[in-house]
């Protein structure tokens, strides 16, 4: 674990400001959303729950993790952008998901991590406290690490806890993107209030990248777009 921690921590590679899907012209617009559709046509492989770090699996070309509080909605969206209900594991008790779940995409450069959440688990204190330095040093050391999700339930907005990680990541330069979850729960006059609030916030955020997606897991929304953004991520976009 302290070599993972030494790792060094500029990543020049990590473009914060790569163009959002609704600047692009028609034709290049297309040839994205047809990467995100091909990226998430396949079922991913599930390769380990990481409970420690040293269990982490070798570094992919592309590595993007899912994170953001206990029951925002990661494992859902998850299997809603690969059309299944059944890739990660979903459930109405929060602090569902326990360890690092890496899946790997029928693309083998490319990984995705549902990350457990933060702010609440039944589960002992200790325990929790364990996850969520794991998370932490992940989030801090893992080079392979591209972009991190950061769900944010459209009900709530950005809260404390979505702060503190988004501080963690200005601070080590690991570009990370807003994603609202459950749409379907939110008016559409809050949600257009919600989408502008937040983007205010990210402008004080060195390392977040403006684009703002706009989900439903549930109603299948905002998912062509978040395939697309994920897909451009791939080295030969
Ligand atoms: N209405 C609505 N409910 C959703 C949506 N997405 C998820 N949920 C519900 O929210 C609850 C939590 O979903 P999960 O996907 O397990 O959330 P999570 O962020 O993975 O939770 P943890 O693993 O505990 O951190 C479940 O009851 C889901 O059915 C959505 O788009 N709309
Ligand atoms: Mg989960």
């Amino acid at each position: 674990m302290a070599e993972h921690q030494e790792r060094p921590q500029l990543r020049p590679h990590q473009d914060v400001s790569s163009a959002p899907l609704a600047a692009l012209d028609d034709e290049r617009r297309a040839r994205a959303l047809q990467a995100g559709k091909a990226l998430f046509a396949r079922p991913p492989v599930f390769l380990r729950g990481v409970a420690s770090l040293a269990d982490l699996p070798e570094p992919h070309a592309v590595e993007i993790a899912f994170a953001g509080r206990s029951n925002v909605g990661k494992s859902s969206l998850i299997n809603a952008l690969f059309g299944r209900k059944d890739v990660a594991r979903v459930s109405n008790t929060p602090g569902r998901t326990r360890e690092l779940n890496y899946f790997r995409f029928h693309d083998e450069r490319m990984a995705l991590v549902d990350m457990p959440g933060y702010g609440y688990a039944r589960a002992p204190k200790s325990l929790v406290r364990k996850w969520q330095a794991m998370s932490r040093d992940f989030l801090r050391g893992r080079a392979a690490l591209r972009r991190v999700f950061i769900l944010i339930d459209s009900r709530h907005g950005i809260k404390p806890q979505d702060e503190e990680v988004m501080a963690l990541l200005d601070e080590v330069a690991v570009n990370y993107q807003v994603v609202l979850t459950k749409a379907d729960k939110t008016r559409a006059d809050a949600l257009d209030r919600l989408v502008a609030k937040t983007a205010r916030t990210l402008q004080k955020h060195p390392a977040a990248h403006p684009e703002i997606h706009v989900t439903s897991a549930r109603k299948r929304t905002g998912l062509d777009d978040l395939r697309a953004a994920i897909a451009g991520l791939l080295p030969d976009h």
